[in-house]
C-alpha cells in the first residue's frame, strides 16, 4: 500500500503494465479514459501496442475496439494506431497517426456527439464493453476512485465494463481531489428526470467514482505527464477575430440581449478559440463564468485575471507550460473549477437552460451558413465533431470562427457549398473571420448569403463568390437557397486537382 492506493484489497492487485496488458485480447472493446490529451492511461496502452506488434509479427490477428472520452495522447491513440491495433474507435480523435489510418481507410471511426456517447452506451447501441481502462489520481480506503485531469466517460465505462484496469498516476496533482462532480442521477427513458443544475457552479454529484472492487483485475502505477501540444501564439487573424467578437458582445450587452457579465462561455478546441479567450482577458467584461468542455490555456489566463469567476468543464486541455503552472498553483484554482462527466458538461438540457455562448472553430462554411467542422474536401477527417454540435444546437448564441483562408490562401473557408455539413444553417447564428462578423440571426438564406460574402469572405475570393451567387440568383432550379448544382463543389474539385481553389 502507498499514499495513492489506500485500499488494501485493491493494493494487492498492483502489477506492471506488461502483466496488465496480457489481460487484454484480440477483439475486445476497451473503454479508456482521456479527453483532449488529459487523464488518459499512459502505460497499459503502450504495453498493449507492444504486445499487438509482437502478435502481428507472429502472424496472429490482434486488434481492439477503443472507446474514449475524446482525444488522448501519443501513448494511447498514437501507439495503438501505429501498431495497427485499432479496429474501430469513437468518439473524437486528433492524433495524427490515427488520423492518417482513418483517412487511408485502415481504421473505422465514428465521431459522434460527445454528450451522446454515455447514453448510447447505456442504451446498448454500442455493443458490450469488455474492459474499462481508466487513469485515476488515487484510490481511497473505502475503494472510491479519485478522478484525474479529465472525467469524460469514465463513470459510464466503470459502470458498464465487465472488468476494470486502473492506472494510478502519481504525476497527477493530489490536490485534484474534491474538484470533480460526478453525477449519478442519469437514467434511461422513460425514467429520466430533470438534471438539478441551474448555475455553472452548482455541484450535483459526488467527488469520486464508485467502482465495484470485484471487477478490478489490475492496478498499474505510473508517473507520467499528460501530453498536449502547445498552442500556436495567436497571429493577426486570431487577434482580429477576437476583436470582432468582443465588439459583438459589447453591442449585445448595450442592446440588453446579454447581461453585463455575458452568459456562461463555451469555447472549443484549437488555436483560434484559445486566442479569443486570451482576448477576453483585456476586455471590460467581469465576473464571467464558463460552462464548457475543456479548460485550455486561455481559460487559465482568464481565471488568473479575475475576470472569469469559475469554470465548469470535463477536462483540462493545457499546453505543457500551462499544465506546470496549474500544478504548481492548484490551490488558486481548486475552488473555482469543477470537472464533470461529459454527459453533463455537454448536456443539451443544461446548455439550453444556462444559455451558453458557444464559440467553436470550423473548417469551412458555405454562403448559407452551413458549417463543416470535420472533413477537408468533403472526405478527409481533420479531428471530429466533438462537442461542437452539443453546444451549437442548444446555445443562447452559436458562434463559429475561422481565418477566412487556409493553407496559405489556397483554400477559402467561405465556399459556395460546404463539402460536408456538421452544423446546419439553423444551428449557426454568427460567423466570424478576421474580415468581419456576420450576425445571421433571423435572416433568410438569401439575406445570409449576401452578409456572409460581404463580411466574412477573403478579398481574394469575394468577387468569385459574388459572381457565383449572382448567377445562382438567375439560373438556380429554386430560389430559396439558390445553388448551381454543377458548380457548387467545383472549388473543392479544383483544389484537389491543382492544389488551390483560386481559378
Ligand atoms: O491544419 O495543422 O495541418 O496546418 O485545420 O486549423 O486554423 O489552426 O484552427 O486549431 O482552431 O482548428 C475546425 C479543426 C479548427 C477545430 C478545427 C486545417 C488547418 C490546420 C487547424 P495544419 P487552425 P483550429 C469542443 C469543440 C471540431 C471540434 C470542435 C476542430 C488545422 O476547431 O477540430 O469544435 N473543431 N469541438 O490548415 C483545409 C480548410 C481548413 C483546413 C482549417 N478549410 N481546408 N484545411 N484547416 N481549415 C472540444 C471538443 O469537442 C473536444
Amino acid at each position: 500500500m502507498n499514499d495513492r492506493i489506500t485500499n488494501s484489497v485493491l493494493a494487492s492487485r498492483t502489477m506492471d503494465a506488461d502483466a496488465a496488458a496480457a489481460l487484454l485480447h484480440h477483439g475486445m472493446t476497451i473503454g479508456m479514459s482521456g479527453f483532449t490529451g488529459s487523464g488518459y492511461p499512459k502505460a497499459v496502452p503502450l504495453a498493449l501496442a507492444a504486445r499487438i506488434e509482437a502478435e502481428h509479427a507472429r502472424g496472429n490477428p490482434f486488434r481492439v475496439r477503443v472507446w474514449t472520452g475524446a482525444s488522448t495522447g501519443p501513448e494511447l491513440d498514437g501507439a495503438l494506431a501505429k501498431a495497427d491495433g485499432i479496429e474501430f474507435r469513437l468518439p473524437y480523435n486528433s492524433d495524427p497517426i490515427a488520423r492518417e489510418k482513418i483517412n487511408r481507410g485502415e481504421m473505422d471511426y465514428f465521431d459522434m456527439h460527445l454528450s451522446q456517447v454515455a447514453p448510447m452506451a447505456w442504451q446498448g447501441f454500442l455493443g458490450p464493453l469488455d474492459v474499462a481502462l481508466i487513469e485515476v489520481s488515487g484510490i481511497r480506503a473505502d475503494g472510491a476512485l479519485i478522478p484525474s485531469s479529465s472525467v469524460g466517460n469514465n463513470k459510464t465505462w466503470l459502470d458498464r465494463a465487465d472488468k476494470v484496469i486502473l492506472e494510478v498516476n502519481r504525476w497527477q496533482n493530489p490536490a485534484l481531489e474534491g474538484m470533480h462532480d460526478i453525477y449519478y442521477g442519469t437514467a434511461l427513458p422513460p425514467n429520466r428526470v430533470p438534471i438539478p443544475l441551474v448555475r455553472p457552479d452548482d455541484r450535483i454529484g459526488d467527488a469520486y467514482f464508485r467502482c465495484d472492487p470485484d471487477k478490478v483485475i489490475a492496478i498499474v502505477e505510473t508517473e507520467a505527464p499528460d501530453r498536449n501540444l502547445p498552442f500556436a501564439a495567436p497571429g493577426d487573424a486570431a487577434f482580429a477575430i477576437a476583436g470582432h467578437l468582443l465588439d459583438f458582445f459589447a453591442h449585445e450587452v448595450a442592446r440588453g440581449r446579454l447581461p453585463a457579465n455575458l452568459l456562461p462561455l463555451q469555447s472549443g478546441v484549437g488555436n483560434i478559440a484559445n486566442a479569443v479567450l486570451s482576448g477576453l482577458v483585456d476586455s471590460r467584461f467581469e465576473n464571467m463564468t464558463a460552462y464548457t468542455e475543456v479548460i485550455q490555456d486561455g481559460m487559465l489566463d482568464l481565471l488568473d485575471s479575475g475576470k472569469l469567476r469559475m469554470a465548469s468543464a470535463t477536462a483540462f486541455s493545457l499546453s505543457p507550460e500551462a499544465a506546470a503552472t496549474l500544478n504548481a498553483n492548484m490551490h488558486r484554482y481548486h475552488d473555482r473549477m469543477i470537472l464533470r462527466p461529459q454527459e453533463i458538461s455537454n448536456h443539451p438540457e443544461l446548455i439550453r437552460r444556462l444559455g451558453c455562448i458557444a464559440m467553436n472553430g470550423l473548417i469551412e462554411a458555405d454562403i448559407y451558413g452551413n458549417v463543416n467542422s470535420t472533413h477537408v474536401m468533403g472526405s478527409r477527417i481533420q479531428n471530429g465533431i466533438g462537442g461542437s454540435g452539443d453546444f451549437a444546437r442548444n446555445a443562447y448564441v452559436s458562434i463559429f470562427m475561422t481565418p477566412s483562408t487556409a493553407k496559405d490562401g489556397d483554400i477559402s473557408a467561405i465556399v459556395p457549398m460546404a463539402s460536408h455539413v456538421d452544423h446546419i444553417t439553423q444551428d449557426v447564428q454568427v460567423i466570424v473571420t478576421e474580415q468581419g462578423l456576420a450576425d445571421l440571426r433571423g435572416l433568410s438564406p438569401k439575406q445570409r448569403a449576401a452578409l456572409i460574402i460581404e463580411k466574412c469572405a477573403h478579398p481574394n475570393y469575394r468577387p468569385a463568390l459574388q459572381d457565383y451567387y449572382r448567377r445562382a440568383r438567375l439560373h438556380s432550379y429554386g430560389q430559396q437557397s439558390p445553388t448551381l448544382l454543377g458548380e457548387a463543389l467545383s472549388w473543392h474539385q479544383r483544389f484537389v486537382e491543382t492544389g488551390s481553389m483560386l481559378a
